[in-house]
């Protein structure tokens, strides 16, 4: 039986990870700040299948405290999904609240960064994987993009750099490049209102948790000789327009 970590896991694509892992036999450390959503899966699954962890990504000593003590059958970690993150505010760059820009590097950078390099030895002793949750915001950028594509432009680029370090090690690493996935994800960007979040996804068919969740699991269940190094997904209504060009 084998071992998942996934970031994230109360809401959106990290839970469906948490969830599809599961149902395919994985032990899951499902880790993310509201707890009633962890004791949900765990009361789903059975605590022998999901093993929950309350901390903020961003606090390497509560995330310490949690992963230093995992019970034995957890402790053996075979594949780490890095899901957790988000975007705050949709304002151009000179309109952006700076708190809101460092909340995105704290968390889909530096503590996506903090995560994987405490992890990495157990990794490599198990020949792993490790599954990075990018964006399409990493390729296009968009207005109101600045600090989020930025951020996730890291993960990739950080993700294929893995590659790279770890060639013979037998450590695979996937960078995942999602469009739009109808999640909390938009409710976050906009401070909990729900409407901005439909009217976004209305009449898109968008992608969901569930589609991403697969796969991440297809992608961590191939072969051991074969690693997807990126890969991109959009709903089929979603795709890209021109250049935009101001006029004096
Ligand atoms: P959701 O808002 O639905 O879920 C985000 C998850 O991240 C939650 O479980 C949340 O848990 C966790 N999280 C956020 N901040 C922290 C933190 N500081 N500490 C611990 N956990 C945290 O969004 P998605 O499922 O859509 O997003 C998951 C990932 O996918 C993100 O990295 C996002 O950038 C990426 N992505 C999303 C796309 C989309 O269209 N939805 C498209 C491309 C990529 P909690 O609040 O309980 O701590
Ligand atoms: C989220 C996808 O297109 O909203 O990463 O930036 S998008």
């Amino acid at each position: 039986m084998k071992t998942v970590l996934v970031t994230g896991a109360t809401a959106g694509i990290g839970e469906a990870c948490a969830r599809t892992f599961a149902r395919a036999g994985w032990r899951v450390i499902a880790t993310g700040r509201r707890a009633e959503r962890l004791d949900a899966l765990v009361a789903e699954f059975g605590a022998d299948v999901i093993h929950p962890c309350l901390f903020d990504v961003r606090d390497e000593a509560a995330r310490d405290i949690a992963l230093d003590s995992l019970p034995a059958e957890f402790a053996g970690i075979d594949c780490l999904v890095n899901n957790a993150g988000l975007a705050l505010g949709t304002s151009p760059a000179q309109a952006s609240d700076l708190a809101d820009w460092k909340v995105m590097i704290d968390t889909n950078v530096t503590a996506l960064v903090s995560l994987t390099h405490k992890l990495l030895p157990g990794l490599i002793a198990r020949k792993g994987g490790i599954v990075n949750l990018s964006s399409v915001a990493a390729t296009y950028p968009y207005t109101g993009g600045n600090v989020y594509g930025a951020s996730k432009a890291f993960v990739r680029q950080f993700s294929l750099g893995l590659r790279s370090d770890l060639a013979g090690t037998g450590v695979r690493v996937t960078s995942i490049e999602p469009g739009m996935v109808e999640t909390e994800f938009t409710l976050v960007r906009n401070g909990g209102d729900q409407a901005a979040s439909d009217q976004l996804y209305a009449g898109v068919n968008p992608l969901t948790g569930a589609d991403i969740a697969e796969t991440v699991l297809w992608v961590a269940s191939l072969p051991p000789h074969m690693n997807i190094n990126a890969l991109e997904l959009m709903p089929v209504n979603q795709s890209f327009a021109g250049f935009q060009v101001a006029r004096e």
